[in-house]
């Protein structure tokens, strides 16, 4: 059930089209000079504005057949039926577990019997999950149904009602160029696209076009969910700038598929969203989407081991206790397993697990000298029998009080898709909403989008993309704050909902 939230403050005005806010944002000027600090509050005054028609969501996925495009579809399908079905440790139900949008909630404040904690999602007007149109590309020619089948991970109750749905779904043939997957992807590979660089990136925008069309959707977002690919050189005169990335594609110089699935949602006006580590978003990628206004975010979604590593170690770095060694092991049987099983594409996801504690280690100069990290090991094996049930132990030793050691050994073991699924789910309602919200710093005439980098988005992903030149946050609370403040400040008025950001002083409880 949804809950209505309205805003009884002279700070937010609700018109037919919008919801406008009048928010004070409020910082800190911080001047270092040897040891004397000086820290200058500073406010600026400014209006948000968010558009409140929801619009019908088409989400296109690049690699619809493999596990995690499965895997969200069916579970999209399985929530708009309300589908229950047994097993062996009784009767389930379709939910969203796991989407902070759907299930967690956001404290407004206190109410007479207590905190009054509403769902996220009923913050602001935001596009339900269960109103997500799907389509996309896979290299494989497997319809889902059958798709759905070689994952193993729903339920095989579940799986037989939702065949007759996802079995007529197929994906549209896809860019494949081997040499950025790894060699035991290939026998998948019957859906693919022929011609020349340029003509695949024109059959993508085609393909958006089509589905646009088709399926009567307002917009489309695309996100990469396709098997993580090696790395690609930043090659000047080739990918440095955006016309000379468009000029590589002309005449067929080296550009990833996923590149080139950017490219081709940006020139349609698409957001695109890339899962995968890799670096799809090459310096003329990013410069085509600036240019373009169009919200490119990512890399990699963060779901398991690197969510609680970046609880665990700013925790830890908060705590005063210092982080030496972090050694975190991996199993899985999945096809994303087999793919990371050959070096060059391990070594994209290793480098994507291993920055994530960096803003911590940083935030915290009475621990770590300059330049001084923990050491930080990262193991991905390839065991195909337990197949999406991702294993992952993690090793902690910190130093502690002196000279004394403290390890921290942790085992999980779940479904990687099932965790990556909300993920997905949250990073499109989130960019939709992010597209229909507009600022207006006090003295200027018009009201700006956020920058086409979206950074809001870091929260779910293990390494996160931010405008050149800023911040990156990968502390989990920290990111959460952030969406929380932002979403609050829209519609509560200090924010986007004009509301203050939740401090947690609970003074009113703290003084005689
Ligand atoms: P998967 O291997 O089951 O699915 C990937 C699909 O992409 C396959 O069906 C494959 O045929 C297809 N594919 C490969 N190249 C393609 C191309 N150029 N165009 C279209 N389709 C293509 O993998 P899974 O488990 O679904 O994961 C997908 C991606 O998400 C991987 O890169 C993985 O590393 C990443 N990821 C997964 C997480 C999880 O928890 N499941 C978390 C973080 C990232
Ligand atoms: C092995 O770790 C496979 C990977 O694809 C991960 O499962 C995926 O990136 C999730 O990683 P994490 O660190 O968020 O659990």
């Amino acid at each position: 059930m949804s809950v209505n939230i309205r805003i009884n403050s002279p700070n937010v005005k609700y018109t037919d089209a919008h919801i406008e806010a009048k928010y004070s944002y409020q910082t800190t000027s911080v001047h270092r000079d040897g040891n004397q600090v000086t820290v200058t509050p500073c406010t600026t005054e400014m209006t948000f504005r968010t558009v409140r028609h929801v619009p019908r969501l088409g989400v296109m996925l690049v690699g619809w057949g493999g596990n995690n495009g499965t895997t969200v579809t069916a579970a999209v399908l399985a929530n708009q039926q309300g589908l229950t079905w047994k097993t062996k440790t009784g009767e389930k139900k379709a939910n969203y577990y796991g989407s902070f949008l759907q299930a967690s909630t956001v404290c407004l404040g206190p109410g007479l019997e207590g905190d009054v904690n509403v769902p996220f999602r009923d913050l602001l007007p935001m596009v339900h999950p269960n109103d997500i149109i799907f389509d996309g590309w896979d290299i494989s020619s497997m319809d889902l149904g059958s798709a759905m089948e070689r994952a193993q991970v729903l339920d095989w109750s579940l799986q037989e009602q939702l065949r007759p749905f996802m079995s007529r779904l197929k994906p549209r043939p896809s860019i494949y160029i081997p040499d950025f997957i790894a060699a035991n992807q290939e026998s998948r590979a019957d859906n693919v696209i022929a011609g020349t660089m340029a003509e695949k990136v024109e059959q993508i925008r085609s393909d958006i076009k089509d589905f646009k069309q088709s399926s009567g959707v307002d917009k489309v977002i695309v996100l990469w969910t396709a098997n993580t690919e090696r790395f690609c050189d930043i090659i000047p005169g080739v990918n440095d700038t955006a016309k000379n990335l468009l000029a590589a594609i002309q005449t067929g110089a080296e550009v990833s598929p996923s590149t080139l699935f950017a490219v081709a949602s940006i020139l349609e006006g698409c957001a695109y969203i890339n899962g995968s580590p890799q670096n799809s978003f090459v310096p003329g990628a990013v410069e085509l989407a600036t240019q373009r206004g169009v919200f490119i975010g990512g890399d990699d979604f963060k779901s398991g081991q690197t969510k609680i590593k970046s609880v665990l170690v700013d925790f830890l770095v908060s705590a005063g206790i210092k982080p030496t060694s972090i050694v975190s092991y991996n199993h899985l049987g999945n096809n994303d397993g087999k793919n990371l099983s050959a070096p060059q594409q391990f070594r994209s996801k290793e480098i994507s697990k291993s920055n994530v504690v960096d803003d911590m280690v940083q935030s915290n100069p009475v621990l770590y000298r300059p330049g001084e990290k923990p050491d930080h090991c990262v193991v991905i094996k390839y065991v195909p029998y337990v197949g999406d049930s991702k294993r992952a132990m993690d090793e902690y030793t910190s130093e502690i009080m002196m000279g004394g050691t403290n390890t921290v050994a942790l085992h999980n073991t779940c479904e990687d898709s099932l965790l990556a699924s909300p993920i997905i789910l949250d990073l499109v309602i989130l960019t939709e909403l992010c597209q229909r919200v507009t600022v207006q710093p006090q003295g200027e005439d018009d009201f700006q989008s956020f920058h086409s980098v979206l950074a809001l988005l870091s929260f779910l992903c293990k390494a996160p993309l931010v405008p050149s030149g800023t911040p990156v946050v990968n502390a989990f609370f920290r990111q959460r704050a952030c969406i929380e403040n932002i979403m609050r400040g829209l519609c509560l008025s200090v924010s986007c909902l004009g509301l203050p950001p939740q401090n947690h002083m609970l003074l009113e409880h703290k003084l005689q």
